[in-house]
């Protein structure tokens, strides 16, 4: 049980000092804020909850001039599809994704040519493009929730690429969020670095195979959930998700960051199993969503459980605050 307290309580946290002084600021960092602090403001005065959303792996450089990087697996499967089905619930989301990852709508046609679904009509020379719709599955469907919600302005995307990008654009999308209280919510689904090598110790030039074998010393990067739920968005929703490979510990890791930050929930999953298998941990209980063969033969996806389990949650959250 010591073990298992102090595991839980060695981690640095981050303050907005630290986050600046370590951690380059991005140039846009408040424009982005001032145009999610207006969607936020917006969608909150019509009543609607917001959800901000990280999708996709951080990338931390070993060179500022950046030739080899560190990067953080995720495909961003688990962000886009939860975007979709938060906006089926009557959110307004904010999707903060790495850049190229996958992208809701979008990423149901990942994989497939679009140049191998489009014919030009060279018979009559009218210039014109056709779509062949069998080639793009539910296309018709799919393109008017796009537009549907496209139109309502309901989905504002934001991108980050280096561990750095996100760090403030996290913290920027926390502050935006504050005006709105306990109708926002956070989901946390971003594959995080643990590790960074801080700009002071970095070589600026590609590093030189002709120098023998790389060895490299990296920092522990500060835990940002610690001042998310303390300071920068302290009335929110807060989902954060962890990742484990080795299913032995998940529970315990998961319930341990619970104990650490004192936010709302933990999505637990397991890398090999993440499609199928999640366990939602929160204070008092732990729910386990699964996907039966028969709804993965249908295509059902973990993320619409995940997202009506927390919607749920939230609005429970929401009432409780009144
Ligand atoms: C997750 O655990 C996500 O569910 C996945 C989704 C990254 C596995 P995909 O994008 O995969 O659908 O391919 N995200 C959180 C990962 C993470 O870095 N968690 C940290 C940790 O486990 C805490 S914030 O320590």
């Amino acid at each position: 049980m010591n073990s298992f307290i102090s595991r839980c309580n060695t981690m640095a946290s981050c303050d907005s000092g630290s986050l600046s002084e370590e951690f380059a600021v991005p140039s846009h960092v408040e424009e982005v804020r001032s145009v999610m602090a207006a969607f936020a403001e917006q969608h909150g005065a019509a009543g609607r909850m917001v959800v901000l959303i990280t999708s996709g792996g951080t990338k931390v450089p070993l060179e500022s001039r950046t030739v080899r990087f560190l990067d953080n697996f995720s495909s961003g499967r688990r962000g886009a599809s939860s975007a979709e089905y938060f906006l089926a619930h009557g959110y307004a989301v904010i999707f903060l994704h790495r850049h190229r990852s996958l992208y809701p709508y979008t990423r149901l046609y990942t994989g497939i040519n679009l140049l191998d679904c489009l014919t030009l009509d060279t018979v009559h020379g009218s210039g014109l493009v056709t779509v062949d719709q069998r080639k793009l599955p539910n296309i018709t469907e799919v393109l008017k929730r796009y537009q549907e919600v496209k139109s309502a302005g309901l989905l504002l995307p934001v991108e980050f690429s280096t561990l750095s990008e996100y760090l403030h654009l996290l913290k920027a999308a926390a502050q935006a969020l504050s005006s709105i209280g306990s109708k926002a919510m956070f989901y946390l689904a971003a594959a995080v670095s643990d590790f960074y090598i801080p700009a002071s110790e970095m070589p600026e030039h590609k590093i030189q195979s002709s120098n023998g074998p790389l060895q490299i010393s990296m920092k522990m990067v500060p835990k940002i959930l610690k001042p998310l739920v303390k300071d920068w968005a302290p009335k929110a929703f807060v989902t954060s998700f962890k990742l484990e490979t080795d299913p032995s510990i998940l529970l315990e890791r998961a319930r341990c960051a619970l104990d650490t930050y004192k936010h709302q929930a933990v999505v637990a999953n397991v890398l090999d199993t993440r499609h199928g298998y999640v366990v939602v941990v929160t204070k008092d209980s732990q729910k386990e969503l699964v996907l039966t063969d028969e709804e993965a033969q249908r295509e059902v996806e973990i993320e619409e459980k995940i997202v009506k389990n927390l919607s749920h949650a939230h609005t429970q959250f929401i009432n409780q605050k009144m």
